[in-house]
């Protein structure tokens, strides 16, 4: 597969500027209000500049700050975009739970805002949605997919949704996701939650959106929102990155607060952003990384707290006298049939990476073999699953079906209709919950932590990169997520292209397309705990030379744009009507 140029990113570039100048024409030709002397483009551009507007699939943070800088658009135009959307995807794809009533209040109090002369930051005034498992207090759920939850509400935000808002953000809605994070059943499926029905992605007819952040890739990659909050305990954010063709940052256990996130585990959950460009991704990571006094896992970030400027990281010769180590012996044993195309494309980024003066050497997992026969991942999951749940159901401040236990969560569920159980069992609580589970008090859980932090650490990727001196590892992201997950360390990962015409369709549980035709994949770099801005770094240097995201489009694109909605509502001024 043949890794696509450089020009494309000039072409975008040049795209980006052309818009930044028509926005500030604009708005100086509407800001007087009695026949102004007109400073815009020639009147007979007038389609030209329409499609000035950028194009919400593809529209960047720094694009959208432009256009409200400019009075372009208002970031209540944005909201109206983006609900359009949603509502056009919705019926085919499933992606968004729950749109917030408030978000329209929201918007116009952050457009006063910014009339006054206030600005929070570059996100001010931007739509994001959010995993249905970030607990807002407003009239949002917050359910983990799950109708036992529907209607409990929360004494506060989580320091996550209190972080956006801060930086102005508007939280736009709740996406749908695999149900309890993919931590119920055997025989489910990715992106199914009883509460929110299947996602699908969009790069072929029912492909599997992956998860269990599958309606955060889906919204972001197909611009419902500039960007979307995913969280990951293993695989979370950068698998529905990977098959949505999005940027993901899976960041350090506790680099963000998981205080009112429903949980799999304290060990390995965390929150990241999942976001068209790594520069987006860096943005809303900087937003949310911090300290939170009711997540004392963040008291371990260095420095007393203090988060590196992401921003500055973003380097493009950040690849030049960087050392990259690949496992290998990984790479081989996860390599199957369909994935060996996106080994193929890794393997021919490796040059790219060498031209950009990397230095790429071997670097194995050495506990590869007692890896992959451990079950001490799954004992620590199901161990901190029960006392971690236990803890979330505490916080409530109403619940309505009284579920304060996973005992009580898995009889709601096997009784209630709509979670479809048994044809959906609930085989991982039965497991937990049963003669051989234990919580995360039991001795029996130290044991298996301990293992867990040797077989990713010394035997994987802390030992990788320690022995070849490496500032990170990489890997398809198809098999980036395990090793770091155990180990509670960070992952960036980026689009690095997609399957051929020719791809043979395979499909995972329950007919969901797996793997087929134009079904986009990525390249993961992995590093320390707390590495997330030489990461950002690494991808950034990557991403600008090779702009993959862009070699591959969706079948299905929502049709609204930005300039539709500033169009109806009226504001084209006195080049409006001669047409
Ligand atoms: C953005 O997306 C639009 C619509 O898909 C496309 O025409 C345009 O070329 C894209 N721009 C860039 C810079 O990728
Ligand atoms: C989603 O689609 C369904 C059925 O097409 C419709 O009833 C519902 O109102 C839509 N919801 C949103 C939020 O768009
Ligand atoms: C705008 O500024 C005025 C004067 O400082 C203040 O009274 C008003 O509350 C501000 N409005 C907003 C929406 O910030
Ligand atoms: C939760 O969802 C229910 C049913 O979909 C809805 O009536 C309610 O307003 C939502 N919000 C809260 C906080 O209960
Ligand atoms: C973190 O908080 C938990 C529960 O609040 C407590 O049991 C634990 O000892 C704390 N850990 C640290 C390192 O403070
Ligand atoms: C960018 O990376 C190069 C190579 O590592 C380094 O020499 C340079 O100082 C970096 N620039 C910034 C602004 O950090
Ligand atoms: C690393 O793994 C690969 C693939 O299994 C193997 O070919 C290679 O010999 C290994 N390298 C070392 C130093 O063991
Ligand atoms: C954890 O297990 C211990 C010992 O069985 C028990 O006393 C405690 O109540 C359990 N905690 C939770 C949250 O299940
Ligand atoms: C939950 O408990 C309250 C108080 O005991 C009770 O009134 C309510 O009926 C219970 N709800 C359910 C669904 O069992
Ligand atoms: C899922 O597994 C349960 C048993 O654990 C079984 O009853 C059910 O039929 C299975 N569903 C499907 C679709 O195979
Ligand atoms: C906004 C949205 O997409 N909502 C959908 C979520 O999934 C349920 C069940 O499939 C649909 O009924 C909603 O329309």
């Amino acid at each position: 597969m043949a890794l696509p140029s450089a020009f494309a990113s000039l072409v975008l570039s040049w795209v980006f500027c052309s818009f930044v100048v028509v926005a500030g024409n604009v708005h100086h030709g509407l800001s007087s209000s009695s026949s102004p002397p007109w400073h815009g483009p020639p009147r007979g551009s007038y389609y030209r500049d329409l499609t000035s507007f950028p194009s919400l699939i593809n529209v960047t943070v720094d694009d959208l700050k432009a256009g409200l800088e400019g009075g372009l658009f208002k970031s209540m135009d944005l909201v109206n975009a983006y609900l359009a959307r949603i509502e056009q995807a919705n019926a085919t794809l499933h992606a968004v739970t729950e749109i917030n009533p408030d978000a329209l209040a929201i918007a116009k109090q952050l457009d006063a805002e910014r009339a006054n002369g206030t600005v929070r930051g570059p996100l001010h005034g931007i739509p994001i949605l959010i995993k249905n498992n970030i607990a807002t207090m407003d009239k949002m759920n917050n359910t983990a997919g799950s109708w036992s939850l529907v209607g409990a509400t929360v004494p506060r935000d989580s320091q996550i949704a209190r972080k956006l808002r801060e930086a102005g953000v508007v939280i736009l809605g709740k996406s749908n996701l695999s149900q309890w994070a993919n931590f119920r059943s055997s025989n489910s499926s990715n992106g199914w939650s009883a509460y929110g029905g299947q996602v699908y992605a969009a790069y072929y007819p029912q492909q599997d959106p992956s998860g269990s952040s599958s309606g955060s890739g889906v919204a972001s990659s197909l611009g419902l929102s500039l960007a979307a909050l995913g969280t990951e305990t293993d695989g979370s954010i950068v698998s529905p990155s990977n098959k949505n063709n999005l940027v993901g940052i899976k960041p350090t256990v506790g680099l963000t607060s998981r205080n009112l996130v429903i949980p799999i585990s304290e060990h390995q959950d965390t929150i990241g952003p999942m976001a068209r460009t790594v520069k987006d991704a860096a943005y809303i990571l900087q937003a949310i990384a911090g300290v939170d006094p009711y997540d004392n896992y963040t008291s371990a970030i260095p420095n007393n707290g203090a988060i590196p400027d992401y921003i500055a990281a973003l380097n493009l010769s950040a690849l030049s006298g960087a050392r990259i180590g690949i496992p290998r012996n990984l790479i081989t044993f996860s390599t199957d049939a369909a994935s060996a195309v996106e080994v193929a494309a890794f393997d021919a980024a490796i040059t790219l990476l060498e031209a950009a003066g990397a230095t790429v050497v071997e670097a194995n997992f050495t506990a590869l073999a007692e890896w992959s026969t451990s079950t001490a991942e799954t004992e620590v999951l199901n161990a901190d699953f029960i006392t971690n749940l236990h803890a979330y159901l505490s916080l409530l401040s109403s619940n309505p079906n009284n579920v304060t236990s996973l005992a009580d969560v898995r009889a709601f569920t096997q009784a209630f209709l709509a979670e479809d159980y048994p044809d959906r069992d609930t085989a991982t609580w039965d497991e937990a919950l049963g003669p051989t589970g234990f919580n995360n008090s039991d001795p029996r859980f130290w044991a298996a932590y301990q293992k867990d932090l040797y077989l990713g650490g010394e035997g994987g990727v802390l030992g990788a990169l320690e022995r070849e001196g490496l500032d990170a590892v990489i890997l398809p992201t198809s098999f980036s997520s395990s090793f770091p997950a155990i180990v509670g360390t960070p992952i960036v990962t980026v689009p690095l292209g997609f399957y051929p015409a020719g791809q043979r369709v395979v499909r995972s549980a329950r007919g969901l397309v797996d793997s087929g035709p134009n079904v986009p994949f990525g390249i993961s770099f992995c590093g320390a705990k707390w590495s997330e801005a030489t990461l950002i770094g690494l991808a950034y240097a990557f991403e600008q030379r090779t702009m993959a995201r862009n070699t591959v489009q969706p079948y299905f694109v929502p049709t609204t744009e930005l300039v539709d909605v500033v169009a109806r509502r009226g504001h084209w001024g006195p080049w409006r009507s001669p047409w």
